[in-house]
């Protein structure tokens, strides 16, 4: 089963024996004081040296971010749309929990982009998967409902299937959609990770569909987060998860080993040439 994002001129295909595509987290405000400040303030001049930096360091597709309390999403996230397409030529991942913010994000969008996302919850699957088909764009699909965020992999996996069969209705297909078997944080819950890598397994094995996940989300509130993130990026690309997002200025060179450890680099080629952009830069 293949995704296929496009950015102005480039394709970006996910697929189980390909190369981890990493989706570029760093265009977000949350946990980002100047950026925030930046955004509320109207100036975006931080996004094109973030979109570059990112695709310099590996990053395949980029998710763009807006969300800063009191920030008007319909407005801003199409202009950060247009200014990163501007200076990169990758798809976009298109992150807003306003529906009509997706829409003006997708109308700025040029390629085939991916929507961050639709849940399983009522009005989220009635307002977000109209607008996915439409634009013709994929989809990230969260396993959380209506009832919160379940707290088994079974359950979550129940939430992947209803999803999957709300967008069948509307002609969207399996291939289009990016399970994301959710992420939260360590430090709430040590058994929080080995229930995401327990949900992954099962969608990969009941679904076959591609995976992200937010792999930082799982270090919040910890020492050393980048080791914590590093290890998890590993474990989850082990059950499937094969379009992370995550940071990739600090995972980059990572991700191309992980890439060779499954066996997905020959020659380990992907791996040399990361080292020497970084040893480079
Ligand atoms: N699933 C999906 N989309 C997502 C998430 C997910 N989008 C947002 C988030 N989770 C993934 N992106 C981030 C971005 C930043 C951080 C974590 C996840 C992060 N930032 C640092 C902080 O908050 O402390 C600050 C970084 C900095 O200063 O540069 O940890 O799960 N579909």
């Amino acid at each position: 089963m293949q995704t296929v994002l496009k950015g102005p001129s480039t394709e970006v295909i996910i697929g189980p024996d390909l190369p981890i595509v990493m989706i570029g987290e760093r265009i977000n405000p949350t946990g980002r004081k100047v950026f925030s400040a930046e955004l509320q303030a109207g100036d975006l001049s931080r996004i094109p040296r973030d979109a570059q930096a990112q695709a310099d360091a590996g990053a395949r597709v980029l998710d763009v971010n807006v969300g800063a309390a009191s920030v008007d999403e319909v407005a801003l996230l199409p202009q950060a749309v247009r200014l990163v397409q501007e200076t990169v030529d990758l798809p976009v991942c298109i992150d807003s929990a306003n529906p009509a913010a997706l829409e003006a994000g997708l109308k700025a969008a040029r390629g085939r982009a991916l929507v961050n996302s639709v849940n399983g919850e009522a009005a989220k699957l009635k307002a977000v998967l109209p607008i996915v088909a439409e634009y013709g764009a994929a989809v990230i699909a969260l396993c959380m409902d209506d009832n919160g965020i379940p707290t088994t992999p079974e359950a979550r996996l129940r939430v992947a299937e209803n999803i999957l069969n709300e967008a069948a209705k509307l002609n969207i297909k399996p291939e289009d959609i990016l399970f994301d078997p959710l992420v939260m944080a360590i430090s709430a819950d040590h058994t929080a990770g080995a229930v995401t890598l327990a949900t992954a397994r099962l969608i990969r094995q009941t679904l076959g569909c591609n995976m992200t996940a937010g792999a930082s989300n799982v270090s919040h509130g910890m020492p050393e987060r980048e080791v914590l993130n590093t290890v998890f990026l590993a474990l989850l690309a082990h059950e499937g998860v094969n379009a992370p997002i995550c940071n990739p200025l600090t995972n980059g060179l990572a991700i191309r080993a992980i890439d060779l450890m499954l066996g997905r680099d020959e020659w380990g080629m992907g791996y040399i040439r990361a080292y020497r952009a970084l040893a480079k830069a």
